[in-house]
């Protein structure tokens, strides 16, 4: 059965790939699955209907026959799980790159995103001068980890896994900001990722849906 997705009718970041639907779809082209696309309004994503496949009103969302997920955490991990290409067969193998997954949504990602929305967040009191070093130099701590780890390999444990899909998308997020060019090994891990076939086929996918200027 054909999986569907939801994806932004119209991304803030006018096409550059950087919501979430991108690394599903890049999951779904690693496997070689076919997918359809419903694109939700900001508006219809707060709807009851939206909100009985996501309580949090967000994309991207996975309906595949009676499976209905949200999160992409646990989105990559079903079709990795169920499709070859994501996951190496040895169990260790296995179980390590799913905690490459985590470590890259729930050790790297929260200070990535911290900084990115604490201008927003603050907004011009006192102290924003003061927070947003801070919060540069906990990206920066996780970034001289991530760099230590991944030394000059091509992927973060052997081949290319889901591990790698996450974490790159991560730091993709980063492509605006200066701080991931003081970090060469980890802008060329990007680099790679972005190189690869199914990921030119997922950016592609969403490109022609919101091909324009950012609007922010
Ligand atoms: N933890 C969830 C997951 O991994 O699935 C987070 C999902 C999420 O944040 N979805 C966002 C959303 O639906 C879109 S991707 N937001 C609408 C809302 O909350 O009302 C986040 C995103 C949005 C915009 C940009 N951009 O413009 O660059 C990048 C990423």
């Amino acid at each position: 059965m054909m999986p569907t997705i939801t994806a932004f009718e119209r991304s803030p970041d006018g096409g550059r790939g950087l919501a979430r639907d991108t690394r599903v779809r890049w999951a779904l082209e690693e496997t070689g699955r076919a997918y359809e696309v419903r694109l939700v309004s900001f508006a219809a994503m707060k709807q009851p209907e939206h909100l009985a496949l996501h309580p949090f009103g967000q994309i991207p969302t996975y309906e595949e026959g009676d499976v209905a997920l949200f999160e992409t955490g646990a989105i990559v991990l079903h079709i990795a799980e169920r499709h070859a290409g994501l996951l190496p067969d040895h169990p260790a193998a296995r179980s390590r790159a799913i905690t490459w997954m985590f470590a890259a949504l729930n050790t790297v990602e929260p200070p990535i995103l911290e900084r990115e929305q604490a201008p927003y967040v603050v907004g011009d009191r006192p102290w924003r001068a003061e927070l947003l070093p801070l919060l540069d130099g906990r990206v920066r701590a996780r970034l001289t980890q991530l760099s230590a780890r991944l030394g000059e390999a091509e992927w973060l444990d052997g081949a290319f896994s889901a591990g790698d899909l996450m974490m790159v998308s991560v730091l993709q997020r980063l492509k605006s900001s200066a701080v991931l060019k003081e970090f060469p090994t980890l802008a060329a891990y990007v680099a790679r990722g972005e190189a690869r076939p199914a990921y030119a086929r997922a950016f592609a996918a969403q490109w022609k849906v919101n091909a324009r200027q950012p609007s922010g």
